[in-house]
């Protein structure tokens, strides 16, 4: 009841945020000369920097963009409850048994994506897209002595980094007038990351032993993703607002799996005081599905090892500040943030919750 009634919230405000305002008699201020004038850039002119395809360009512009993402995450739940790792280590069944429950527990984990993107559009209503990613994975977990019991052997860490899945998408604009515009994007996620990432654990026996590691900490999905989106945005005066789905959809799977479809909703609504600044706030939803199948190779007392324990609803919410040079070398360049914390976490647990998401970037269109 709780959770529903969590649920209609956040889709009143989706709604909301979509509704606020419409109108149609505005200028849309764009990147061009006037009158031998400078006309102003608009901060706002780009969605908060977590939003992903969000914007088009003109004929024969380009862009290019590099983002940096931290993630953190640290403890544990099942569906919407918090659980500690003796609870995880006395009562939740290991699939891989024996030993009959689970006896490592990851306590915290951090995830930093580097994001190289490059966009050109090869005529008003199409925009390509490029992105590269670097990430670098770190999990800290407790290894848990035997076969049953609440006594720690101890600790280790494990990581893991390189590229990641390369996207290439084109976009496609429906509508656009002086306030409201809407376009789709067409995404397709490319294989290039890794999924043969190995390091060493600790066994509850004490051994060290090197392994593959579960699909948390691996750097790809390994199939090609399809990648759909629709996004709508509007604007009036110094407001700014907008709405995206987007899908992941794997094609086949590899090595005997495939990651949980996913899809992912959000709203956005920002203010702008003055065309160098805005703020923004955001909700975001998600839902990502359980993973199908499983690598045999990965078969560990551990929930990141199990297939089921992945994916779930979330939602977060984000702030962020978009600026943009006006003048001199900085005119066009644009610098951003956004935070995120969830408000909602209900996961096929035991998972790792996250506590924070972080996203900086900057960008340049020519
Ligand atoms: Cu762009």
């Amino acid at each position: 009841m709780f959770l529903n009634n969590k649920k209609i919230i956040c889709v009143a405000i989706l709604l909301f945020n979509i509704n606020i305002l419409a109108d149609e008699n505005h200028n849309n201020i764009e990147f061009n000369i006037d009158n031998g004038e400078l006309k102003p850039i608009n901060a706002s002119g780009h969605a908060p920097i977590g939003v992903m395809g969000e914007h088009m360009h003109k004929k024969s512009e380009w862009m290019a963009s590099y983002r940096f993402q931290h993630m953190s995450m640290e403890g544990n739940r099942i569906g919407t409850n918090e659980v500690s790792p003796e609870f995880i280590v006395t009562n939740v069944a290991n699939r891989f048994s024996p030993p009959a429950t689970l006896r490592v527990v990851p306590t915290k984990m951090t995830m930093d994506m580097h994001m190289f993107g490059a966009m050109y559009a090869a005529a008003d209503w199409l925009t390509l897209m490029f992105m590269g990613m670097y990430i670098e994975k770190s999990m800290d977990h407790i290894t848990f002595q035997g076969g049953s019991g609440t006594t720690r052997r101890g600790t280790f860490t494990t990581t893991s980094s390189g590229i990641g899945d390369t996207k290439v998408s084109g976009m496609f604009r429906i509508s656009k007038n002086n306030t409201n515009k809407v376009h789709i994007n067409m995404g397709l996620s490319l294989p290039t990351g890794d999924t043969d990432k190995r390091d060493t654990i600790l066994t509850p026996g004490g051994a060290r032993n090197n392994v593959v590691l579960p699909y948390g900490m691996q750097l790809g999905s390994g199939t090609f993703d399809i990648l759909p989106e629709v996004t709508y945005s509007g604007k009036i005066d110094e407001l700014s607002w907008g709405a995206q789905y987007m899908g992941t959809f794997r094609i086949g799977d590899h090595k005997g799996y495939s990651l949980g479809d996913i899809h992912q909703v959000t709203s956005w609504l920002s203010y702008q005081p003055q065309p160098s600044v805005s703020i923004s706030t955001r909700l975001a939803y998600k839902n990502e599905d359980k993973i199908d199948g499983i690598d045999g190779r990965i078969s560990l007392p551990v929930q990141t090892a199990d297939p089921d324990k992945y994916g779930g609803d979330t939602i977060n919410l984000y702030f962020g500040l978009n600026l943009v040079g006006q003048t001199g070398a900085l005119r066009g360049h644009r610098l951003a943030l956004e935070a995120g914390i969830p408000v909602h976490q209900d996961l096929n647990g035991p998972q790792m919750e996250t506590d924070y998401t972080i996203t900086a970037g900057w960008q340049f269109a020519w």
